[in-house]
């Protein structure tokens, strides 16, 4: 029998090998297809001086690699990741999300999570990480809806959302945050990036156009037919089926929706914008020969000068904005490991290719100064708030992990005031950490400190029985997310500015927000004004 007849049906390409199983990395081959980018969002129309966009969420189908067959995906557009938006500084732009996604998941949904009790399945909200929006566009977890707007859950508001775009030039992302299933929504293929630009970005004259590369990293497992992969049960015993799982860790790597693709590039500087969309899986990105990098952002935007860095790692939903200088590499190939993880599959995530002659003379800058960074000062904080992190089990006896050892659908407890400035005590009770997201803000994280964590459980004594940690060098920027360490303090600062009302702060590891590791705050407006010419009353 020759090689094409024992190849699998759906594969047309000579270069496969005939053993290719997608439930088994050993059999894939890497590097055999080219680094998608996703296209930028175009606006349908103008809506009073705006730009109007409307996406569609639908089910489709999506080869993740050449040697594959066709998975099913959800995806915005029909494309994953969804199409890239840019927009600029402080121009309002109008987005309707359309669901057009079937009622019935193709993923297993546990019906006995917080939002996933007697709803349908086919729900979607968008949030769009890191901004600063109003929360009837934040895409809260109850705000979601069905198609054509049939259903809709608790918080919904408007059909159409409106996104401000009052904040410096980041590297943003939307992706879905339905109550109880945002876990498979997001694995299924529904996230994109969003890129804020603005006039002092472009003054640097970074890498741009084709340089400038937005990467957006996850993990996956697949099945032998090529179909998604996601437990419907965890690696214990639990009496309900479909069930969450305590964590999701693929066995193959996805880079802009291609398995282990490659990027050709001339020997030059390049810009990427790398962001972890993974549901719970963290990476320590490193060049393969060593190279060192700079980083340039952060979460929220750009730092106050660049580092030089070999090694940065990212948990989920946490994005870095790195420049790399290829000039050195002419022909050569280096591959983006995840050196997190020894394993020669997933400890390996992307490879470039120095084959592109130089088109032109690299006039792109790396600066020495990239942006003014504002200074939030401790001394200035209205409040100072202790957070828990902790771990209990629920109903079925699985574990369940919790935010100030309350659940979803406790009334809220943190009333932050318009325009002022909290510090957050995040102490981590578990032994694993957990990337902390707060919507509506940017944060500066203070530091890190050990406690003693018996004491604090048994008698709710806070003892610090270690220095105060700055935070990593790649960490020193404005952050959305932080990385809890367990059996730490980790403390961040942050002023709730521009919009009242009720947002959400989380665990961005997806199986745990699912689980009620997510909790509401409300942003409210100042208690009554003092009013200076009135005598006290006593
Ligand atoms: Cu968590």
């Amino acid at each position: 029998m020759n090689r094409i007849e024992k190849r699998p049906l759906w594969c047309s390409n000579d270069d496969c090998p005939v053993d290719v199983n997608p439930a088994n990395p050993a059999t894939i081959p890497k590097f055999v297809d080219e680094l998608p980018v996703a296209p930028i969002a175009r606006p349908k129309c103008d809506a009073d001086g705006k730009d109007y966009y409307e996406v569609e969420m639908v089910e489709t189908l999506h080869r993740f690699h050449k040697c594959f067959p066709c998975s099913k995906v959800w995806a915005y557009d029909g494309i994953c990741p969804g199409p890239t938006f840019e927009v600029f500084r402080d121009q309002t732009i109008l987005v309707k999300w359309k669901n057009c996604l079937p009622l019935k998941h193709f993923l297993p949904v546990d019906h006995t999570l917080h939002g996933a009790i007697d709803t349908f399945d086919g729900r979607s909200v968008v949030h769009l990480h890191g901004a600063n929006v109003d929360p009837a566009s934040d895409g809260a977890p109850e705000a979601w809806f069905t198609r054509e707007f049939e259903l809709t859950g608790k918080s919904f508001k408007r059909k159409v959302y409106e996104y401000t775009n009052h904040q410096q030039a980041a590297t943003l992302w939307y992706h879905d945050h339905s109550l109880g299933i945002t876990r498979l929504n997001v694995y299924a293929g529904l996230a994109g990036f969003y890129l804020i630009r603005d006039t002092l970005e472009k003054r640097l004259k970074l890498p741009s156009g084709p340089y400038e590369i937005p990467i957006m990293i996850q993990d996956k497992s697949f099945n032998a037919d090529g179909s998604l992969f996601y437990p419907d049960a965890p690696p214990f015993p639990v009496s309900v089926k479909p069930s969450v799982v305590p964590a999701f860790i693929g066995n193959t790597i996805a880079v802009n929706g291609k398995v282990w693709p490659y990027l050709e590039v001339e020997p030059r500087k390049y810009r990427f914008r790398i962001l972890n969309a993974s549901n719970t899986r963290g990476y320590t990105l490193r060049l393969s020969n060593g190279q060192s990098y700079y980083q340039i952002g952060t979460d929220g935007g750009l730092l106050h000068h660049p580092v030089e860095l070999t090694s940065i790692e990212l948990e989920p939903a946490e994005r870095t904005d790195i420049i790399i200088d290829f000039s050195a590499l002419e022909g050569q190939s280096i591959t983006l490991l995840n050196a997190a993880d020894p394993s020669p599959n997933t400890g390996v995530i992307l490879q470039f290719r120095v084959v592109l002659p130089l088109k032109g003379t690299d006039h792109s800058q790396l600066p020495e100064e990239l942006y003014p960074m504002d200074h939030l000062d401790e001394a200035m904080a209205a409040k100072h708030r202790t957070m828990t992190l902790s771990a209990t089990t629920d109903e079925y006896g699985r574990p369940m992990l919790l935010l100030n050892n309350m659940m979803w659908q406790d009334p809220v407890t943190e009333k932050p005031e318009l325009d002022s400035i909290e510090t957050w005590n995040i102490l981590n009770l578990t032994n694993f950490p957990h990337p902390i997201h707060v919507h509506l803000v940017q944060f500066r994280i203070l530091d890190r400190r050990r406690f003693n964590v018996q004491l604090y459980q048994q008698q709710g004594i806070l003892e610090y029985i270690g220095p105060a940690v700055e935070p990593e060098i790649y960490e020193r920027g404005w952050k959305d997310t932080v990385k809890a360490e367990p059996g730490m303090a980790n403390r961040i600062i942050m002023h709730f500015k521009d919009h009242i009302g009720q947002f959400v702060w989380h665990c961005h590891i997806l199986e745990h927000e699912d689980h009620d590791m997510m909790r509401p705050f409300n942003v409210v407006e100042d208690c009554v004004p003092v009013d200076i010419h009135k005598e006290p009353s006593e």
